[in-house]
């Protein structure tokens, strides 16, 4: 009898710690392997109440609790791959970066919506959702802040020696 009870307990156990290791392999390791190496991965969440993008995780069981940061410059170095992970906590969002002409894409809740793309121009990408989702609506807007890298430099350097 004693045996089967700590059975039991063992299953139990080994319940409570594969389940947030196979999580955390799956977020760790499966999602980033699918990206080409060295992708920037961000994960955005919508959040109607409020109305913002915030790069923190919201979940159902603390979506009333606490205050989360706004995310709103999101800087990057020109020339990077960005596979965006876009997620609602709540409505039914709508993401676009209009000087990528990216997106309008839906972003329903319970859904991680992907988008890649190259920040290939320095300066400011603005990102938005592109649908009256709530009141707040209008505060749901944040920026990509592409600093011009190296290469870039070097390329307008050359170009300016050519003249
Ligand atoms: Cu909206």
């Amino acid at each position: 009898m004693i045996w089967k009870e700590a059975a039991a307990v063992l299953a139990v156990i080994l319940v409570f710690v594969s389940v947030p290791l196979l999580l955390w392999y799956w977020r760790a390791v499966v999602v980033v392997d699918h990206y080409p190496p060295g992708t920037k991965i961000i994960t955005l969440t919508a959040v109607a109440d409020g109305g913002y993008w915030t790069q923190e995780e919201v979940l159902g069981y603390n979506y009333w609790r606490g205050k989360r940061t706004r995310t709103e410059e999101i800087p990057l170095k020109q020339g990077d791959h960005v596979a965006l992970r876009l997620r609602s906590a709540d409505v039914l969002h709508t993401f676009a970066i209009p000087l990528l002409r990216l997106g309008p894409v839906d972003v329903p809740a319970g859904h991680t919506v992907e988008l890649e793309f190259d920040a290939d121009r320095a300066g400011a990408l603005t990102f938005l959702c592109w649908q009256v989702c709530s009141p707040e609506h209008g505060h749901l807007r944040g920026r990509f802040l592409v600093a011009a890298g190296e290469e870039a430099l070097e390329d307008a350097e050359e170009e300016e020696e050519g003249w």
